[in-house]
């Protein structure tokens, strides 16, 4: 039997292999596992207390707040606010980011961003939800109070992103650009237990996930991709919780995609705290997450808070074959001559 590693113990082994970490991270990432555990033990008795239901109001995306959304949220910004090591947070469920109070007078070099119960319509029927963060190192300067570009970063600058899924288990993955790895909640011991190491997303897959019920208010190109998937008798799995749809996909190999509709000509799902720590995790266990103007998801220049864009993520080998799908079916956009009478060369 193999030896129990902790999540603990295995951050701080790996705080060893950069000779120049000062421990910030690791007090953060140990904050976030704190956080997962928490709130872990409500998703786990949803159903017993009374913290189901829709709360009274909706958050910045004018989604309805599920209470287990404001609870997941409170709790995380306070485990945050433990190591002193976070300046401040972007949360789906604030409209705009927070500053959080220095601890023992440290100037927190970090931020961190998170969809705290990603999925969260499922909680009522018992389905699987999770948690998104993604860390930045703030560019403000560390004497002053936190500010927007603190936030509006590039995914590129991620140091690093993770999500917990809260399913038949409680896995949390995480990576801070050395590969990715995975801890299960061993719950007689409360502790997340090594149990994932070194993901490496298969090249190809045979999942393919997408919600099938948009498929006439997608562009031709999206619709002719997912025909391509049906005949190759790929299987469609789309549980509503872009977190968990992802998990699948990276132990298993396959493709997401979200792409812009007519509801969501920009996309639905958010950078910031879905697209940007999800393709950061994807990238680093060897895939792809580009939108469907083939740009990479990490070099979009964020320019909002609650940014929405579309998205196709997964297994290299079927992320590229969709880009040929967009390539020869889009249809280029007319060209419109200028009408003020200046001449077209
Ligand atoms: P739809 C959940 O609300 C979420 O943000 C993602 O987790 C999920 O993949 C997507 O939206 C589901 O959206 O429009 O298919 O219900």
């Amino acid at each position: 039997m193999n030896r129990i590693v902790t999540l603990d113990e295995f951050i701080i082994k790996r705080q060893k292999d950069f000779p120049y970490a000062s421990g910030e991270l690791t007090g953060l990432l140990r904050d976030i596992g704190v956080a997962a555990k928490i709130v872990n033990r409500e998703v786990n008795k949803a159903g017993l207390v009374n913290i189901i239901g829709e709360a009274e109001n909706s958050n910045a995306s004018g989604d309805t707040v599920q209470k287990l959304d404001m609870y997941a949220n409170d709790k995380l910004i306070e485990c945050l606010k433990n190591s002193g090591e976070c300046c401040g947070i972007a949360s789906e469920e604030n409209e705009d980011f927070l500053a959080l109070p220095s601890v023992e007078s440290k100037s927190a070099k970090y931020v961190v961003v998170f969809d705290p119960l990603d999925g969260s319509s499922n909680i009522d029927v018992n389905v699987s939800v999770g948690t998104i963060f993604g860390i930045y190192r703030r560019k403000s300067d560390t004497k002053g109070k936190v500010q927007l570009e603190d936030f509006l970063q590039k995914g590129t600058e991620l140091v690093g992103a993770g999500y917990v899924v809260f399913g038949t288990s409680t896995i949390l993955v995480y990576s801070t650009g050395s590969g990715v790895n995975g801890f299960t909640l061993d719950p007689s011991i409360g502790e997340f237990c090594l149990s994932h190491k070194d993901i490496q997303i298969p090249d190809r897959g045979n999942y393919y996930s997408v919600n099938q019920g948009y498929y006439l208010k997608f562009d031709v190109e999206m619709r002719r991709y997912i025909d391509y998937c049906s005949d190759l008798n790929l299987r469609l799995r789309y549980i509503g919780s872009m977190v968990s749809d992802i998990h699948r996909i990276l132990l298993q190999g396959g493709i997401f995609l979200y792409p812009n509709t007519r509801k969501f000509p920009n996309g639905k799902l958010r950078l910031l705290y879905e697209c940007n720590p999800l393709s950061f995790l994807v990238e680093q266990a060897g895939g792809k997450g580009i939108n469907t103007k083939l740009e990479r998801i990490l070099d979009m220049q964020p320019t909002e808070l609650h940014q929405r864009t579309s998205i196709v993520i997964g297994s290299p080998g079927m992320v590229d074959e969709m880009k040929a799908f967009v390539e020869k079916y889009s249809t280029p956009t007319p060209y419109v001559a200028p009408t003020n009478g200046a001449t077209t060369s």
